[in-house]
């Protein structure tokens, strides 16, 4: 059951698509004491949600804050990163969802300054708030994305694998790295264009030297069965002559200062101008952009810096320049020195940036701040209706930011991790909460984004991101390459990669599922078995789909793990030379897994498909069943 409680939101986020009836005088779970939402918390009681956030699965003992941030470090002390996911599932004596919408900042102190308290608090009283019940866990996610509407399908080739990096600066970059996977015979199905694709970083631009000539390019890498995905960055380059500006500057489509003057910040492209993606003329505007880029053949994109992340704002770079002139020729002492030196590093994403830009809607001006965690949200949405429009297929679309709502438009991964053996883990505790949001089609950057890889590292990240609907390799301009075919030997990747299209008929129909029954595809063990008290405790296991439960390996020269069965499984075990199965019982297990074997656990058969180089090879019918 749902119920709303009306706190007089000031603007609809539209994450919502079911209007319900506001609940006059029903008691909310909550106390309400001063501005904050209030609950005591047992000692048995978990939560869980709060989407892409870092830390464990169960996420009591720690304060979020909703508000989307370009965050490089995603380390143990991080209250916020890309997204804004503001549900939470309380499993104690008493069980229920909440969802806070709100497009403003909110903190969810969990457990944080009193160990067995939850508050809640947004940072402006506006809000509707709903309230979740059901006779299960499952349940209670299930009643709430029926809310929210159901989540974005990818075309099946968005299951193959693709690889990425921020730095192949030209099509022949390209063409090596497709020969590379080809020669080796790793299946492949996309490969990544980077801001590197771009004319000076201009949206919807192409690079005369670089890719001289996309369509053909596009068209002859498809004949490869890769198709090629470029990145659309957020923010729009201020430059005259430049069409995309010129357009949005006379329409007024870009965000304006307190004095309706566009509001100019630094990002890639240097000095340039927002998009107002919550106008919806504005928005349909961008999307329209995309033309550009199908006309080339293209059909998916990622949507980047969509926070929408600033380097420096006009206003802010003059100040600090101005700041920092009068200190020439001045002897400065170590804190005028480090103030110097935190002036600029303070110009990034400044919150007084966010407060001096509006957004123009029909329903009145906002400022950005208050409607902050919609920006991601709305730019993935207008990308999304443009290029159902343009085309008849659905894209390929993920985004950095988000909000519950836009679920229904793309993906989501989970920005700029690192080649950490912890962010294995953390991506797996990603995971629930982002599907209990509605969003399915998620990874993380295989090998981590920031950071050097190793070959150890690489292969034990796949073995897990073979279960990742969104499997793809990426990494940061100036770091080691990772690409399967990187670190020398390609057999163990051949075999890794291969086993995902293997898989593809799994994971492509309990994804389907998924969505039709406003479902997780991915599950802690919990979810499944509640009345287990071993498996509530487990933060490293996932259930996959209706049968399969994964247990990976995240720690270096870790060979064999400690994996927990709710119940009598068969293990499968896919290495060089083939499949192995044995039945296990209920309880635990100290499982060997050499690197290069993909064990996992299955309550019934899998289907498996015949081995193919891409996802247009597979034959989805022609399966096995195995376990
Ligand atoms: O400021 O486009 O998260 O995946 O490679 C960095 C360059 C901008 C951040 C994205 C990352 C991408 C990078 N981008």
């Amino acid at each position: 059951m749902i119920k709303r409680y009306d706190f007089s939101p000031f603007i609809h986020t539209g994450a919502v698509v079911k209007e319900l009836p506001a609940t006059e005088g029903t008691p909310l779970p909550f106390a309400l004491f001063e501005q904050s939402f209030t609950l005591k918390m047992d000692k048995e009681t978990r939560v869980f949600g709060l989407g892409e956030t870092v830390r464990g699965i169960n996420k009591r003992g720690w304060i979020y804050e909703s508000f989307c941030t370009d965050e490089p470090f995603h380390t143990e002390d991080k209250r916020s990163v890309y997204g804004a996911h503001n549900f939470i599932l309380v499993d104690g004596k008493e069980r229920f969802g909440a969802f806070f919408d709100l497009p403003g900042r909110i903190t969810f102190d969990l457990g944080y300054t009193d160990s067995d308290k939850i508050v809640i608090t947004p940072e402006r009283f506006a809000l509707d708030l709903y309230i979740i019940t059901g006779d299960s866990l499952k349940e209670i996610v299930g009643e709430f994305r029926s809310l929210i509407g159901k989540s974005y399908i990818p075309p099946l080739w968005a299951f193959g694998f693709g690889q990425s990096r921020w730095g192949y600066a030209c099509q022949n970059d390209i063409e090596s790295c497709a020969d590379s996977y080809q020669q080796a015979g790793i299946p492949i199905d996309m490969i990544y264009l980077d801001i590197d694709y771009m004319d000076s970083f201009k949206d919807f631009s192409v690079h005369p030297e670089r890719f001289p000539d996309l369509k053909g390019f596009a068209l002859k890498m498809k004949d490869r069965g890769i198709r090629l995905i470029p990145i659309i960055d957020a923010a729009v380059k201020k430059e005259k002559g430049y069409a995309v500006y010129d357009e949005g500057l006379e329409k007024g489509y870009f965000c304006k200062d307190e004095n309706g003057n566009d509001y100019v910040v630094g990002v890639w492209p240097g000095k340039s101008v927002l998009p107002d993606f919550l106008n919806s003329e504005a928005s349909r505007w961008f999307g329209m952009q995309y033309k550009a880029l199908t006309d080339l053949g293209i059909e998916g994109f990622w949507n980047d810096m969509n926070e929408p992340a600033l380097f420096y704002s006009e206003k802010g770079l003059d100040h600090a320049i101005h700041s920092v002139q009068e200190m020439d020729g001045s002897r400065l002492d170590a804190l005028s020195f480090f103030g110097a030196r935190d002036t600029f590093a303070r110009l990034q994403n400044a919150p007084d940036d966010y407060k001096s830009f509006y957004h123009n809607t029909p329903e009145g001006r906002f400022r950005h701040y208050d409607v902050h965690n919609l920006y991601g949200c709305k730019m993935t949405q207008s990308a999304y209706e443009a290029l159902c429009e343009l085309r008849d297929e659905p894209p390929l679309l993920f985004s950095r930011a988000s909000y519950i709502g836009a679920h229904r438009y793309g993906g989501v991964w989970t920005g700029d991790n690192h080649a950490w053996w912890s962010h294995i883990l953390q991506s797996l505790q990603q995971m629930p909460g982002l599907n209990m949001c509605g969003f399915l089609y998620s990874g993380s950057d295989i090998g981590g984004f920031n950071g050097n890889c190793t070959r150890d590292l690489l292969i034990r990240w796949m073995s897990f991101a073979v279960f990742t609907p969104l499997m793809r390799d990426h990494s940061a301009f100036g770091t080691r390459s990772q690409e399967a075919f990187a670190f020398g030997d390609t057999e163990v990747f051949r075999h890794i990669i291969g086993l995902r299209y293997r898989l593809i008929p799994y994971l492509y129909s309990e994804f389907l599922k998924a969505v039709e029954n406003d479902a997780m595809f991915f599950r802690p063990l919990v979810f499944d078995y509640e009345d287990d008290e071993t498996a509530a405790r487990i933060e490293d296991q996932l259930m996959v789909g209706e049968s399969v439960m994964i247990a990976p390996i995240y720690r270096q020269n870790a060979d064999a793990r400690n994996v927990y069965l709710p119940e009598k499984m068969t293990q499968i075990r896919m290495h060089g030379g083939g499949i192995s199965t044995v039945e296990l019982c209920k309880g635990w297990h100290y499982v060997s897994v050499p690197l290069g074997d993909v064990v996992f656990f299955a309550k019934s058969p899998i289907p498996l498909a015949k081995p193919a180089r891409n996802t247009s090879e597979l034959d989805m019918e022609d399966v096995e069943y195995i376990g």
